[in-house]
Formats: structure tokens, C-alpha cells, sequence
């Protein structure tokens, strides 16, 4: 039976080019579905682009075009870029379309009528040349605000504020009794922190006068709905929340983010959902952060770097790879250039490509190109398999626990004892004994099958390599499944090889 695998990422702001760090998070949600379906998932992955507020308001002013115009023209950036890393999202939201706003509109307009929202005042420092509220954030030493926010005064001003601290007690015990909610554990321990200090309400509205960029509020055209509120909203809006698939969808199995985000994943949405009587995700699970030798990467320093290019110059798997196999989920990461072209040249280049390219060079060469039969089995033989299998089995619980770093870890072992068992059967010397030949072929058998293995286990990884691997191998016709990766003997002997070229040739500079 197949169950249902919901996922999602941030929607990013649209107002950004996409870097790295977006796409690191969108490989990860990508990887892991993908897990999902070669495990016969039923999985829907969610993607896409929170586009209202200030930042955007502003943004389009500057360019001198209307907001919805600027959203139309950034929204592409994003849009194609996944693709082009591989990336299988099923549905692409932003936040300005029409069953977004639906549902934002009714889950505001139950709470208003359950009593959850009330008016109250809002009282803040507050820039007219930023146009926003300045926070502690802003602040600078000494109590004043940077000169870029001009004059700086005390503004008071009617908004709309939802009943968040009530539910308080209530988030601390759900996150005490489903240790699973938020991941990694340390994050847990991170939030449960965090609500040690009283919850305020939270404001939800900011009026029109000040801002005409986001969704009205229902029960109030003079406002529009505060950002945060809005964005949360997509993961239920994608899901169908309102029809008859939001009940098969919904609740969301992960919500992917970054750390610097889960205080509104792991608090302001689960207490949203539990006043609006919807079930809470199964979990919330903050990633890392990359820096790039060692500094955080920013437009003004010119240091970020560009999924785009990096595709361009190494291919899309080489990326993925990379980004996967360098930290668990959860853990900070480093960009540097030597390190990605290490990876590539010693794990792609080398071991995967090695592997491949030496087992079925063989048997183009010794066997015609035909797949041998299998032999009776040494222990060597035994060794490789046993070492095979373990890795496929331990792969739904690697997926399950998120540690995608380490099954990637798993398969590069797998890979490392095929390349000692080629050494040590040492097919060559086999080859010239015609004694030997069912030997040459059992292992030459072997080695296919292992190669097999692997072009599954890496399908969620590096789609593109898996897919080229089974099809030097000649089984591209059938769909990669876990359970094939699961049983050894599968290959049929007697079937012919496609054609065999490296997988990635070495860019040693
Ligand atoms: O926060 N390293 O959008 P955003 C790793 N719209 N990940 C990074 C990163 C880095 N250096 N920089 C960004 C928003 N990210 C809101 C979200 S969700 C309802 C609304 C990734 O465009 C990381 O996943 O600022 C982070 O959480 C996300 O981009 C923030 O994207």
C-alpha cells in the first residue's frame, strides 16, 4: 500500500535572485521526495514564492513598475530555476494567485468569527522613509537608528491582532509529546527555549494607508494581512484546503526551512492551524546555513554564489552531490571551490565513474558486451552483496530520519567495496585463462549487479547519473524501484549493455 508523502519548502521572497542557500533547501526537499517516491510514496512537493509586503512594495516603486508587474517578472528566475537543478516539484505557488488569497481570506474570516482576532493599537518606532516599523533589530548602540531610516519617531496606529499567547501552554506540551516536531533535536530544545518568555498576541494587519501590497483583510478593506500570516498560509492552500483532495494531502509530513525561520514554522503556524481547528504538520525540520570561504555571503561583498553558473560549469548532479554529502541536514555548511572540484574529481570522477566505467568496459571486452552469468558465489562474492543489501534496507530509515547525508555516506562505502572487489578478483588475470572464464563471468556478473544497486539507491541524488547508469547497463526501460534495489540476481544475464562512456570525465585543472 502506498502512503501519502507531503513536503515543502519556504516560499521565497521574490524580490531576491535565487543563490545557493534557496537552492540548498530546494535540493534537500527534492531529494527527499524523490526517496519518497522510489519507495512507491504517494507524493505531492511543494515549491514556490511569498510575494507581498513592503520589501516588494518598495522594490517595484524603485523600478517604477506596479508590484503585480514586478512579481511577474522576478517570479520566472525562480520558476525555471528548478529544472534546471532536477528538481520535481508538483506545484509551484505564489502567493499573489487567486486560491492563495481565497484561503488566506477564509481562515482570517473563522478566526474573526470565533473571536480570535481583536482590534487593539500598535505602538512603535516607526520610519516614514523605510515605511515600516523599526524593531530592537534595527536599533543601533546608544539607542539610535541608523541614518538610512531618516527621522525616526513614535506612531501609534489601529491594527488587528490574533490571540497567539493563549495557545502557549498548549504548543509547549504538544512539542513535549511529539519529540519528532521539530528537527534536528537541538532545534527542540532551541524553541522550547524560546517559550520560556510569555507569547505575545501577534499583530496580523497593517493598514492600507502604509501598506497596499498584500491580501485585504476580510472583515476590514482599510487593512491588509501582515506578511507572515499570509506566507505560513501557502502550505495549506497548495494542499487544497476548502476541497475534497485537502483531507488526502494535508497534514504536511515535513516543512523544510532554514533555522532562521522555524520560530514562525514551530510556533505563530501550529498555533494558526490549532485555532483554525486543522491538524499540524508531522514535522518542522530547520536546515543550515552555508557560508562561502568561511563568510557570510552577501550581494555587496559579491561572494554569492550562483546555482546557475555552477550547473553551467559542472552539471546539475555534481551540484546536488556536493551539497548533499558535505553536512547532515541541520548542520552549517561551507562553500568552497577546491572542496566542490576535490568531491567531484575523488567521489565522481573516481569512484562512481571508475566503478562503472571498469566493470562494463569488461564486459564489452571480455564478454562481448553481453551480461555473463553468475557463478556460484565465493566469499568475496558474498562480501559485495551482503554489503549491497544492507545499504538498500537501511535506506527507508535513513529517509525517514532525514539522515539523507549519511545513506549518501552508505552508498559511497558500497561504491568503495565494488572498486576493491575489481582489484581483488582482478578480472584481467582471470581473463587470460580460459580456464576461467565462468569465474570472469561471475564476477563480471557482480560487478553489474552491484553497478545495478547503486544506479536505484542514487536515483533520488543525482537523477540524471542514476538514469545514465541503468542505461549503460540496459535496463533504462524499467522504472527505478527500492524493492529491485532490495533483491540481488535481478539483472538478466544475456541482456546487452548500452553504450558505455564515462559518467563524469575529470576536470583536473
Ligand atoms: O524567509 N544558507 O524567504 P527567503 C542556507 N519568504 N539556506 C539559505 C541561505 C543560506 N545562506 N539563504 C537562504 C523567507 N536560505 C520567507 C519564507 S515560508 C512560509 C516564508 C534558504 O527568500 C533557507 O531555506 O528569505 C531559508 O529558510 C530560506 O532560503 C529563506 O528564504
Amino acid at each position: 500500500m502506498s502512503n501519502k508523502f507531503y513536503i515543502t519548502t519556504p516560499i521565497y521572497y521574490v524580490n531576491d535572485r535565487p543563490h545557493i542557500g534557496h537552492a540548498y533547501c530546494t535540493i534537500v526537499a527534492d531529494v527527499v521526495a524523490r526517496a519518497h517516491r522510489l519507495m512507491g510514496d504517494e507524493v505531492f512537493f511543494l515549491t514556490g514564492l511569498d510575494e507581498h509586503g513592503q520589501k516588494v512594495q518598495q522594490a517595484a516603486q524603485a523600478k517604477g513598475v506596479a508590484p503585480r508587474q514586478f512579481c511577474d517578472e522576478m517570479a520566472p528566475h525562480w520558476r525555471e530555476l528548478w529544472p534546471r537543478l532536477s528538481v520535481s516539484n508538483d506545484d509551484f505557488i505564489r502567493t499573489t494567485e487567486p486560491r492563495h488569497k481565497a484561503v488566506v481570506q477564509s481562515l482570517l474570516q473563522q478566526l474573526y468569527d470565533k473571536g480570535e482576532i481583536y482590534t487593539g493599537e500598535y505602538e512603535g518606532w516607526y520610519s516614514a522613509r523605510a515605511e515600516q516599523f523599526l524593531t530592537d533589530k534595527e536599533m543601533g548602540p546608544g539607542g539610535k537608528f541608523p541614518a538610512e531610516y531618516g527621522e525616526v519617531v513614535r506612531l501609534t496606529e489601529k491594527n488587528y491582532f490574533f490571540k497567539m499567547s493563549k495557545y502557549q501552554d498548549w504548543l509547549i506540551s504538544y512539542i513535549l509529546e511529539h519529540p519528532e516536531f521539530v528537527y534536528p533535536d537541538y532545534r527542540r530544545n532551541e524553541i522550547l527555549g524560546f517559550l520560556q518568555k510569555p507569547l505575545g498576541d501577534l499583530c496580523i494587519s497593517r493598514p492600507k494607508t502604509r501598506l497596499t501590497w498584500g491580501i485585504p483583510l476580510p472583515f476590514d478593506p482599510g487593512h491588509v494581512t501582515y506578511v507572515w500570516f499570509d506566507a505560513l498560509t501557502n502550505y495549506v492552500t497548495a494542499a487544497g484546503y476548502g476541497t475534497p483532495r485537502f483531507g488526502q494531502v494535508w497534514p504536511a509530513d515535513v516543512h523544510l526551512i532554514g533555522k532562521e525561520i522555524l520560530m514562525f514554522h514551530a510556533c505563530y503556524w501550529p498555533i494558526m492551524l490549532k485555532a483554525c481547528g486543522i491538524p499540524l504538520p508531522r514535522q518542522v525540520a530547520a536546515h543550515g546555513w552555508w557560508t562561502r570561504d568561511g563568510q557570510k555571503m552577501s550581494k555587496s561583498v559579491g561572494n554569492v554564489v550562483d546555482p546557475v553558473a555552477v550547473v553551467d560549469a559542472w552539471g546539475a548532479d555534481a551540484l546536488r552531490y556536493y551539497l548533499l554529502r558535505e553536512l547532515p541536514v541541520g548542520s552549517d555548511g561551507d562553500w568552497t571551490d577546491t572542496n566542490f572540484a576535490r568531491r567531484y574529481n575523488g567521489e565522481l570522477a573516481n569512484d562512481l565513474g571508475n566503478l562503472l566505467n571498469r566493470a562494463l568496459s569488461m564486459i564489452k571486452r571480455y564478454c562481448k558486451g553481453v551480461v555473463p552469468a553468475p557463478g556460484p558465489a565465493e566469499p568475496l562474492d558474498d562480501e559485495l552483496k551482503t554489503t549491497a543489501l544492507d545499504t538498500a534496507k537501511r535506506f527507508p530509515g535513513r529517509v525517514a530520519k532525514l539522515e539523507v547525508n549519511r545513506l549518501l555516506g552508505d552508498i559511497w562505502e558500497l561504491i568503495r567495496r565494488g572498486n576493491q572487489y575489481v582489484d581483488a578478483a582482478a578480472p584481467w588475470a582471470l581473463a587470460k585463462d580460459p580456464a576461467k572464464a565462468a569465474r570472469l563471468g561471475a564476477v563480471l556478473y557482480n560487478l553489474a549487479e552491484t553497478c545495478r544497486i547503486i544506479g536505484i539507491l542514487l536515483a533520488p541524488f543525482m537523477p540524471t547519473t542514476a538514469d545514465k547508469i541503468r542505461a549503460q547497463l540496459g535496463v533504462a526501460a524499467a522504472p527505478a524501484v527500492l524493492a529491485d534495489a532490495q533483491k540481488w540476481g535481478v539483472l538478466p544475464s544475456g541482456g546487452s549493455l548500452g553504450e558505455v562512456t564515462p559518467l563524469f570525465p575529470r576536470k583536473d585543472k
